[in-house]
């Protein structure tokens, strides 16, 4: 737009907590339904606009410039603005570990690959020893495991369910339409080692763009219960129901309700993120479990409309049922193994967020601002913050349906 004569306004959106799947239009640049916030960034007569994701990565950006040149993006601006960027110094959100001179996070132990000298293996990434990745990612031992399955499992659901028991079913539903939540309980008291790691591996059945969030639950004093929940007799059972945590009836479990079996909601353990239908998905809870031996129970909730579903420990193929792995501290009770446990790190390299806690939602990050521009440009006079009245817009656009984007239009 000719330089003085219109005012740029950005919408971005986020808020609310429901994830629902977007579509797109002739001018959408980019659209994707995610956890994200939005950054601003201002540098002068520069404003980068970025949609953030949970893991740190970014989604899309747009970069408005006042005043005749674009500065060109290099690696080492300290702004991860162009295609090829993982990071750049200081803005690493999406690094585990440090950013690297040439813009790409350093590798470490916990990011899920084999990058380094030091690595034998690297959680799911592992090959080398399959089940045996001990957290310090080194390949360790049968004996350093144990497989855990669920001692209960089931789900809750709101609405027309709301009284059923859904223990005996051979899947259990996460899901925010209406609200179906899963509890599964395990029984770590056999189990009298430290807890170096622990990962959970579901078997997905139903792809959703929000697997869920696994959340710690105080109580395990709740009981599975007999029924399938695929007909009405699932009614007034004896496992646990939504009406049971849901206890000042109003259609939504959170703090205000007094039941032992409400999530932890404030203290979200991980997400599972995108999960797939036929494929399994596998979390990190190491600090779930840290408590020692013991009875502990997990809930996953997801924020989507478009539920997931997973096989639950009634499952017909055993191989498909909930599985917990754990790695232990020390040799397992009755095991006569001493030599091969001594080199157990227990400086668990878990890091990790547990991001589940960032809001927001939705749908289409950022339109082209080309023709956002366009459309809004010519006669809003006033608007107290647009000091910043853009001579040149740049926009970015995706190059060829990837993640990468380049060129800059001009409007
Ligand atoms: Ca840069
Ligand atoms: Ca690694
Ligand atoms: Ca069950
Ligand atoms: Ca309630």
């Amino acid at each position: 737009m000719p330089a003085g004569q219109g005012t740029v306004y950005v919408t971005t959106g986020g808020g609310g907590r429901e994830l629902t799947a977007v579509g797109t239009s002739s001018f959408t640049a980019h659209a994707e339904a995610g956890f994200h916030f939005t950054r601003a960034s201002v540098d002068g007569d520069l404003l980068l606009l970025q949609m953030i994701r949970v893991d740190g990565s970014i989604g899309d950006w747009t970069t408005l410039v006042k005043g005749p040149g674009v500065p060109n993006a290099t690696c080492g601006d300290g702004l991860v603005n162009q295609a090829g960027e993982t990071c750049d110094g200081a803005d690493r959100a999406a690094c585990m570990g440090s950013c690297q001179s040439d813009c790409t996070c350093a590798p470490v132990c916990g990011d899920g690959a084999v990058n380094q000298a030091s690595e034998a293996c690297d959680g799911n990434a592992d090959a080398a020893c399959p089940g045996l990745c001990r957290a310090d990612c080194t390949c360790g031992t049968p004996s350093e495991f144990v497989i855990l399955a669920p001692i209960a499992d089931t789900y809750i659901e709101a609405g027309t369910e709301a009284g059923w028991d859904h223990g005996a079913a051979t899947f259990f539903d996460v899901d925010a339409k209406p609200t179906g939540i899963a509890y599964l309980k395990f029984d770590v008291s056999g189990v009298p080692a430290e807890v170096v790691s622990a990962r959970l591996t579901l078997h997905c059945t139903n792809s959703s763009i929000d697997g869920g969030s696994v959340y710690p639950v105080g109580s395990s004093g709740w009981i599975e219960g007999d029924r399938t929940g695929t007909s009405s007799a699932s009614a007034g059972g004896p496992g646990l129901k939504w009406t049971d945590v849901d206890t000042n009836a109003d259609g939504v479990i959170d703090g205000l309700d007094t039941s032992p079996f409400v999530p932890d909601f404030v203290h979200g353990i991980r997400m599972l993120g995108v999960v797939t239908s036929r494929k399994s998905v596998t979390v990190d809870l190491t600090e779930a479990f840290r408590s020692g031996p013991g009875l502990y129970t997990i809930a996953i909730r997801n924020d989507a409309s478009d539920g997931a579903t997973y096989v639950s420990r009634e499952g017909t193929a055993a191989s498909q049922r909930p599985q917990l792995r754990l790695q232990l501290g020390g040799p397992l009770a009755g095991s006569t193994t001493t030599s091969s446990t001594t080199t157990i790190s227990s400086s668990s390299s878990s890091t990790t967020t547990s991001s589940s806690t960032s809001s927001s939602s939705t749908s289409s990050s950022s339109t082209s601002s080309s023709r956002t521009t366009s459309s809004t440009s010519s006669t809003s006079t006033t608007s107290s913050t647009s000091s910043t009245v853009p001579t040149t817009t740049t926009t970015t656009l995706p190059a060829s349906g990837s993640s990468t984007y380049q060129a800059g239009v001009r409007a």
